[in-house]
């Protein structure tokens, strides 16, 4: 799971999920819609979440219509920072994510770059 990764960066670079969110939509959004649309996902995007995005669209496609939508993202990053956030403290310490790395059953170290196809 590369959950945490996206987690530590968005979190601990500070920045906030809602403009991360919207920064992640509009680098894949290439129409414009608003949404990210199956096709859009083979654009680029370098940004934390983009990998995460690609890598999990059918999980956060909720409603299943290939359409990834800012709420549904939103939902998905929201559910992963408060499995996160421990005391609920609207903040994740580097233990807490050390934590939910254990919690995901890989508390090993981070492997090398995983191999892009
Ligand atoms: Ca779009
Ligand atoms: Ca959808």
């Amino acid at each position: 799971m590369r959950i945490q990764a996206c987690l530590a960066f968005v979190l601990l670079v500070g920045v906030e999920l809602d403009a991360e969110v919207e920064r992640t939509i509009r680098g894949y959004d290439a129409d414009g819609s608003g949404a990210i649309e199956a096709a859009e996902l083979d654009g680029g995007s370098r940004l934390a979440l983009g990998g995460f995005v690609r890598q999990h669209a059918e999980e956060i496609d909720a409603d299943a219509d290939r359409v990834i939508t800012r709420a549904e993202l939103v939902a998905v990053v929201g559910r992963m920072f408060a499995r996160a956030d421990g005391n609920g403290d609207d903040r994740i310490t580097p233990a807490e994510l050390a934590k939910l790395d254990q919690l995901s059953g890989r508390p090993r170290r981070r492997p090398r770059t995983d191999p892009q196809p």
